[in-house]
């Protein structure tokens, strides 16, 4: 099977390295930057605990030069899906499956204004990547991936992605295909609404969030809010999100969040494909939502400090 993931982060290598195990997977990872693809090319470490594996990954930034694909994975940040799905046309043939990773909801919309090649499966993952450096990738604990048409698709379409969940599966990376992938997109969103903004604001690991009685009060109010906008969009998210997003909390402890990493290396984060889009949809629906509001004034300042100082679109390790 051809297999190309676009964008060499964390979960893209991860992916890539999951899947090269098997020989018969031909697998690239199309990269926007053709210095860093040809340093990648060829070698993409992974390591797991204690051990190291080298996989055969092949790296490039020219699309055409792997030509059509049975599997696409986007892996890359949401501000980056329509420049990621434009550059990557000729990989697109109507039975490639595409299937795009993202944190929070505005891929949603863009997807949706897209003319896109395919109709894209959306995934929402628990698998923990951290990358090292180009080209090499840490297992940060396996979790369960879904994967999901938003809309109904032919019979075909449905198998092919169930097939797709099993080679995900046999590659040590538990996967299942659901039927109401939207409810997990926005399971993971209020997660990451109550988490990632307050690990900027209080520049700590996920679990000092639960010691701080300011931030427990912070974090609380702002997944309720989210949970308020869910339930007017009928989504069906879980019961409680409070107690998952503490359980979260505290079984990622020691964790730096995505956006506090973003942060760290002065990178401009997703604050406005989470806290903002959660807030763009409770404002069209004429419900209050004062704390994440909040959460992302004090966001996007942090994020202006730094992204001022830099030359103009200057991202270190853009991905
Ligand atoms: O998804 C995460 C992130 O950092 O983006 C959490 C669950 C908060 C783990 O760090």
């Amino acid at each position: 099977m051809k297999i190309v993931i676009i964008g060499p982060g964390a979960l893209g290598s991860l992916f890539a390295a999951g899947l090269a195990a098997r020989a018969d997977n031909d697998v690239w990872l199309l990269d926007h930057d053709a210095e860093r693809a040809a340093r990648i090319n060829g070698k993409l470490l992974l390591t797991v605990g204690e051990q190291e594996f080298c996989r055969l990954v092949s790296a490039t930034a020219d699309a055409a030069r792997i030509g059509p694909a049975d599997l696409v994975l986007l892996c890359v940040k949401s501000r980056d899906v329509a420049a990621g799905i434009n550059a990557a046309q000729p990989l697109f043939t109507p039975t490639t499956i595409l299937i795009t990773f993202q944190n929070g909801i505005s891929h949603l919309d863009t997807l949706a204004q897209m003319k896109l090649p395919v109709q894209p499966a959306i995934g929402v993952t628990a698998m923990g990547a951290t990358l090292k450096a180009p080209g090499h990738v840490c297992h940060g604990g396996r979790g369960l991936t879904r994967i999901g048409f938003l809309s109904r698709v032919a019979r075909e379409k449905e198998k092919q992605l169930d097939r797709v969940a099993d080679l995900f599966s046999q590659a040590d990376m538990p996967t299942e295909r659901v039927g109401n992938i939207l409810d997990f997109v926005w399971a993971k969103l209020l997660v990451n609404v109550g988490i990632n903004a307050l690990t900027v604001i209080y520049d700590c690991a996920n679990g000092e969030l639960l010691v701080r009685k300011e931030a427990m009060g912070k974090l609380i109010a702002a997944v309720l809010e989210g949970q308020a906008v869910a339930r007017a969009m009928g989504i069906a998210v879980p019961a409680d999100p409070v107690s998952q997003t503490l359980a979260i909390c505290e079984a990622t402890a020691r964790n730096i969040s995505s956006m506090l990493q973003d942060v760290r290396r002065r990178r401009p984060t997703e604050i406005g494909a989470i806290n903002g889009a959660l807030l763009g949809k409770a404002e069209g629906l004429g419900i209050d939502a004062p704390v994440n509001r909040e959460l992302v004034r004090r966001v996007r300042m942090i994020e202006a400090g730094y992204l001022r100082t830099a030359p103009h679109g200057f991202c270190p390790d853009r991905l």
